[in-house]
């Protein structure tokens, strides 16, 4: 058959070659050539000039020389794992995709990634986190790039890229990087009210995620789903990760970013490479065009949600991350996710954003990987046989072999290869299911009379949290706004906007940065009140398990054998991770005389890279560390990060040197300790900090 089928290599992820290529036991160039030396290059003596004859030299320059690729325009930093999905329902009901066949296991390829830094910047600024995955069907690849959070800043993607200019660092002085918190940013957002939602989803917790493996994830826009009859759903994507969605804090993630710049790279890496793979569940909400016509929303509208309460999150499968990456560039940096790659039972809603979307990621490929054959990279390559009749092209790897490069072709009927053909019955179709009015009409640059509500959900969603979440909203549009160096514009125009969204949090907000409230912004539409959905807060629905979290041991001369041994015992059986930390790296004598070596040295492991901290000190070791700053300010911080702290009797003058009170801030090292290591005491906070 004339095709351009895959070659045997990319089966696996294309490992057979593509490894191969590093291995053997001659150091060749890349034309084969055995090299005798790679030390020292060609010249006229010993000291004399370089000889331009050197093709060894000159090749290992000219390939270094071209390592660099464009990053992305927007998600440049991510980390990423293969892994696979398992669909564990039957909705043929609903959608004929062989991906949700019960029982059916997909290997996929997932990427999570920060939004606004460049690729290498920080893993823990305050910003939107991509979840995209890559699902190799037996019917093609099948993409759902989404985000950690279920709706956008805006509606069309025609303001896309006036959304990035505006947040990414500033066009003349090359800053900020990583961080919305200055003046384009704030300038733009508060001139766009329908990114109201968006900024209240921004400026929570969930900007702030403590690791990949506990954030949810969301396809955002509308999506439909369709089955074997033709018949069409609308749907919407959710990933919930089992461990949990759990959030940092502000001055944690503040500190983080100077502790571990890979905080989040690393924390993946090693949970999949210790077995502890991380997993989320896939759920659907199915709705009908009833359902969407009785919303007070659009439901093409990418700056709303469908409350939970109102269509609840059915699981149909799982996703397991299991095999790091063998190399980050060819993997994590050349996967190319395309919100086009759907496949027969998946298809597109009109929201005005996705079909933006559907150019924007083919095109950008092409000056990133730099040629139309990017399809062929292991990385993106299909698992299933595929084969068309497009040729050519620049980093062409396939050989095409015969005469059939054009359809319809009647070489078969001559006894040659015809190549292959189209198949109504197997392949994608595009549905007719009709979203509601206004689909079609004259040819307008107008939007829908049904997206002009921007401050409904806003509220709805602030109206969700709790006080403590609430608190951390107002606190983040303070800290964020007080970094604008326009004050007498920009924020009066943003508090104008939030005063839509709920008075008290406009009136927070101006109290917290010292300025008057402003006359209310007018509504294009009044917002309503919605009901409050409990599943919008991370709070109300925290997993207080210990499964998945590292907790920092401090240790010294001294410190109890047994004691150390029944701890460690007790975090590794609750499937929670135990670091040792101590003053020196080569470890410290316990009780018992034998040596331990330590995971981290106590400069290098500050407090905020753990769950919960556990001072396992005896007497004497505690009176050295006891007058060290640093190890004070260990302390310090786990507490005013709201972790818990354990600590053994002898350990508690340190305890208390840190301000902490015996009776009620530390818990001894037994069961209590496991149990209080699950949680976040947010109780805590405003005893320890200002919160707007
Ligand atoms: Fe993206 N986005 N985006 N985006 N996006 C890219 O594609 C774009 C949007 C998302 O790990 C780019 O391959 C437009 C929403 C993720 O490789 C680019 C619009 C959502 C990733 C692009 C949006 C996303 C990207 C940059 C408005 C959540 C990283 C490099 C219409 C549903 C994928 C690339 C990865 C990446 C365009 C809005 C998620 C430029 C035009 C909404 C997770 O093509």
């Amino acid at each position: 058959m004339t095709t351009n089928n895959a070659s045997p290599g990319l089966g696996n992820g294309g490992e057979t070659h593509q490894r191969a290529a590093g291995s053997g036991d001659v150091l060749t160039t890349n034309h084969g050539a055995p090299v005798s030396d790679n030390q020292n290059s060609l010249r006229s003596g010993g000291r004399g000039p370089t000889l331009i004859e050197d093709f060894v030299l000159r090749e290992k320059i000219f390939h270094f020389d071209h390592e660099r690729i464009p990053e992305r325009i927007v998600h440049a930093r991510g980390s990423g794992a293969h892994g696979i999905f398992e669909a564990t329902a039957d909705i043929s009901d609903l959608s004929r995709a062989a991906v949700f066949t019960k029982g059916e296991k997909t290997e996929v390829f997932v990427r999570f990634s920060t939004v606004a830094g460049g690729a290498g910047s920080v893993d823990t600024p305050r910003d939107v986190r991509g979840f995209a995955v890559k699902f190799y069907t037996r019917e093609g690849n099948w993409d759902l790039v989404g985000n950690n959070i279920p709706v956008f800043f805006i509606q069309d993607a025609i303001k896309f890229p006036d959304l990035v200019h505006a947040v990414k660092m500033e066009a003349d002085r090359g800053y900020p990087q990583a961080g919305s918190a200055h003046d384009t940013f704030w300038d733009w957002a508060s001139l766009m009210p329908e990114t109201t939602h968006m900024l209240m989803w921004a400026m929570s917790d969930r900007t702030l995620p403590r690791s990949l493996r506990m954030m949810e994830g969301f396809g955002v826009h509308t999506f439909k789903l369709v089955n074997a009859e033709g018949e069409a759903r609308f749907v919407k994507f959710h990933w919930k990760p089992r461990l949990g969605v759990q959030s940092t804090i502000w001055d944690e993630a503040l500190k983080l970013q100077a502790a571990d710049n890979d905080y989040h790279r690393r924390d993946l890496f090693e949970a999949i490479e210790a077995g502890a793979f991380p997993q989320w569940d896939l759920g659907i909400q199915v709705f009908d065009r009833e359902f969407a016509d009785a919303q007070p929303y659009d439901v093409l509208d990418a700056t709303k949600l469908i409350p939970e309460e109102d269509v609840p999150v059915r699981l149909i499968g799982t996703l397991t991350l299991n095999r790091n990456v063998d190399n980050f560039f060819a993997e994590t940096e050349q996967v190319a996710f395309l919100p086009s790659n759907v496949v027969p039972g998946i298809d597109f809603s009109n929201d005005p954003l996705l079909q933006g979307r559907l150019f924007s990621y083919l095109d950008t490929q092409k000056s990133r990987l730099g040629t139309t054959n990017f399809h062929q990279i292991p990385i993106n390559a299909p698992r299933c046989p595929f084969g068309n009749f497009q040729r050519d092209g620049m980093m062409q790897t396939k050989v095409p072999k015969g005469r059939a490069n054009y359809e319809p072709n009647s070489l078969a009927e001559h006894g040659e290869e015809g190549g292959p053909r189209e198949s109504p019955a197997r392949g994608f179709a595009t549905t007719n299911l009709s979203s509601g009015p206004d689909e079609t009409g004259g040819k307008l640059r107008i939007r829908a009379e049904a997206f002009s509500d921007h401050y409904s959900q806003a509220r709805l969603f602030y109206r969700s949290q709790t006080k403590s979440e609430q608190a951390h909203i107002a606190s983040s549009f303070v800290f964020e706004l007080s970094k604008v160096g326009h004050l007498e514009q920009v924020p009066p125009r943003m508090l104008a906007n939030l005063r839509n969204v709920d008075e008290d949090l406009a009136q927070r907000v101006a109290d917290g940065l010292g300025i008057e409230l402003p006359a209310k912004a007018r509504a294009a539409k009044e917002p309503v009140d919605m009901a409050p959905s409990d599943a919008l807060s991370i709070h109300k629905n925290m997993k207080q398990v210990l499964e998945g979290r590292v907790i920092g041991v401090l240790i010294a001369d001294g410190t109890e054998a047994d004691e150390l041994k029944s701890l460690v015992a007790a975090i590794i059986k609750a499937k929670a991770k135990a670091v040792l930390v101590a003053p020196k790296i080569g470890g410290v004598t316990l009780s018992d005389g034998s040596r331990q070596k330590a995971d981290g040295q106590l400069a290098g492991s500050p407090s905020q890279i753990f769950d919960a901290v556990a001072l396992v000190l005896s007497a004497g070791g505690c009176s050295a560390l006891v007058n060290q700053s640093a190890v004070v300010q260990w302390v310090v911080d786990a507490f005013a990060h709201l972790k818990a702290v354990g600590a053994t009797a002898a350990a508690l003058p340190l305890a208390e040197k840190a301000g902490l009170r015996e009776e009620d801030d530390i818990v001894g090292l037994g069961s209590d300790f496991i149990e209080a290591a699950a949680k976040r005491f947010y109780d805590r906070e405003p005893a320890l900090r200002t919160l707007a």
